[in-house]
């Protein structure tokens, strides 16, 4: 249980937060791992961010991939496989509400994620900044294909015989250009940004909390705790994203916006 403060704060912060959203004429969102992590998926920095004792930042790179492409299938095969049980918690399903509610031209949703939950929840356009756990690219011939969740070979290939990698951005690499831009694009003529389950740390990602801010958006962080952005932010509501943002999009009126 948080100390009695931060309940205290929750309480008080949520209406302030419902304020800057009902004020605003466009809202962008941007997820990070956190959201879902009460679907049963673990986080990114959480356990300290390591898997089998690599770092994730060491494992999820083109140059591991490269020096021992069976390791980082085994990191993708073990983390696809924990799609298939994992399903969209409330705070997957708040933002489905609050899509409805605002309508395409008032709302963005822009997400790190790559577990695919923002869709299976039923948001209409999710801005993949990172990629997609259940689609796969040729090495050779960049055929993309949408893969599910089913199992693949330790070592996938495609039907031209090149090794299959995860459609997903690893570090070192260029986010998809045409989903970057459309993300800053929104978050540039937003009026509220609402942050959600990130920690904050990864590029140029986080940067768009600052773009926010620089055109005059206010800032909504919901975290567990606070974060390296906490200091940027407007309204922190620190809480399990799962709950808190239920309890957010219930203040709003419940006709459309
Ligand atoms: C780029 C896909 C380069 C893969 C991911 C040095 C050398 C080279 C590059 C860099 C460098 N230093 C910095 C960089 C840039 C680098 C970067 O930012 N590194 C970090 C580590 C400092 N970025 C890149 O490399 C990016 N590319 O910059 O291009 C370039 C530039 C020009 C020209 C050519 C190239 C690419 C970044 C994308 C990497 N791919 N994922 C995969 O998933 O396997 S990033 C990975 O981290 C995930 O996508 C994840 O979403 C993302 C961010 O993590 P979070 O989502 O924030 O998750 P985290 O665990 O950190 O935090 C969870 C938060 O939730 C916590 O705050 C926790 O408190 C909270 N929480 C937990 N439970 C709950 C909760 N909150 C609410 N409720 C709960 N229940
Ligand atoms: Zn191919």
């Amino acid at each position: 249980m948080h100390p009695s403060w931060d309940v205290e704060e929750l309480a008080d912060a949520l209406p302030r937060a419902a304020a800057v959203l009902r004020a605003a004429e466009r809202v962008a969102v941007m997820t990070g791992a956190g959201v879902s992590a009460e679907s049963g998926l673990a986080t990114f920095r959480g356990a300290g961010g390591l898997w089998e004792g690599h770092r994730v930042e060491d494992v999820a790179t083109p140059f591991a991939f490269r020096r021992d492409p069976a390791l980082v299938w085994r990191f993708y095969n073990l983390r696809r496989a924990n799609l298939r049980e994992a399903r969209p918690n409330p705070g997957h399903d708040a933002l489905v509400k609050l899509e409805e509610r605002l309508g395409p031209e008032r709302f963005t949703l822009i997400t790190q994620n790559v577990d695919n939950l923002h869709r299976a929840a039923g948001s209409r356009r999710v801005l993949e900044l990172h990629g997609n756990l259940t689609r796969v690219r040729c090495t050779g011939c960049q055929r993309v294909d949408d893969r599910g969740t089913e199992a693949l070979d330790d070592m996938p290939r495609c039907s031209c015989g090149a090794l299959l990698r995860p459609d997903v951005v690893w570090f070192h690499e260029m986010l998809p250009d045409g989903i970057w831009e459309e993300s800053a694009r929104a978050v540039a003529s937003c009026n509220c940004f609402l942050v959600a389950g990130t920690s904050a740390i990864v590029y140029p990602a986080a940067g768009l909390i600052d773009t926010a801010r620089r055109v005059g958006a206010k800032v909504i962080e919901v975290n567990l705790e606070p974060t390296e952005a906490s200091g940027r932010v407007d309204v922190g509501l620190y809480g399990a994203s799962g709950q808190v943002l239920p309890r957010l999009v219930e203040l709003l009126p419940h006709a459309s916006m």
